[in-house]
């Protein structure tokens, strides 16, 4: 057992937990290289489509900067390596049971002055869980993330009022969101982060991350973890299930 019984009542009390310090400043560098060559390599390869699902829209002309880049644990089997130690997957497993997979991952880059936002959202309207306690995100900051820069905000015990109907503004099908009479309900808790820690939200927790208007980038690298067994029932978007890793 790795988390102490007081993160567990944290977690299952608020829906979220912060574990700082979990990966040293060597890996995190690690992790910052490996991801900066991935985006140079990916750069000249998207199509017009990809550009506006990875690259961060509301830039001045000539800049481009990406918004995200997806399935680095399937993708990158040097990050896949670092990330995912025994000790990281014994608390998934404390939290959600044994033999898990991460389905899908994610890295955020929240680039400095650009960085856009992400509406409040649950991760399970994404998904679709057939059981909405067994899907854990751990989110890894690989940037210091400060309410400056755009860390994550959660709304605290949101995750026991089930999984709300989203919407999504014309032309942004990637960015669903908790209709805003229903957010409102719940006040949203900064989350900051120092780079190299962790925050695990239960895949109900609604949470979002502001814009980021700092001259710091905010990244992030977040792995989706669900138990083998457990079929997605209902997505919201599609999800490439030939890229689950099994762990
Ligand atoms: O990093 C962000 O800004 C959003 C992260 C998020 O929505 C998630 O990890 O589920």
């Amino acid at each position: 057992m790795v988390l102490l019984d007081s993160q567990l009542a944290e977690y299952n009390a608020q829906g979220h937990l912060t574990i700082n310090d979990f990966y040293s400043s060597e890996i995190v560098a690690k992790i910052t290289d490996d991801i900066n060559q991935w985006a140079a390599e990916t750069r000249a390869s998207l199509s017009p489509e990809d550009e506006r699902w990875y690259l961060e829209q509301d830039v001045p002309d000539g800049v481009s900067l990406f918004r995200k880049l997806d399935n680095p644990i399937y993708n990158r089997p040097f990050l896949r390596k670092l990330l995912v130690t025994p000790r990281l997957l014994a608390i998934a497993e404390q939290l959600i049971g044994t033999n898990l997979s991460v389905f899908f991952s994610q890295v955020f880059m929240k680039p400095a002055k650009h960085g856009g936002p992400k509406p409040v959202h649950q991760d399970n309207f994404y998904f679709g869980p057939a059981d909405e306690d067994r899907v854990l995100t751990v989110w890894v900051a690989i940037d210091d993330a400060t309410t400056e820069n755009g860390c994550l905000y959660y709304g605290d015990g949101s995750h026991k009022t089930g999984v709300h109907q989203h919407v999504a503004p014309a032309g942004e099908p990637f960015n669903l969101m908790v209709p805003a009479d229903i957010a409102v309900n719940f006040p949203m808790t900064a989350a900051p982060v120092n780079a190299g820690g962790l925050s695990l939200h239960h895949g109900s927790t609604f949470h979002q991350s502001s814009e980021n208007t700092s001259e710091l980038p905010r990244r992030a690298l977040a792995m989706h973890f669900i138990p083998q067994d457990m079929p997605l029932v209902s997505p919201g978007l599609d999800y490439d299930l030939s890229v689950v890793v099994n762990f």
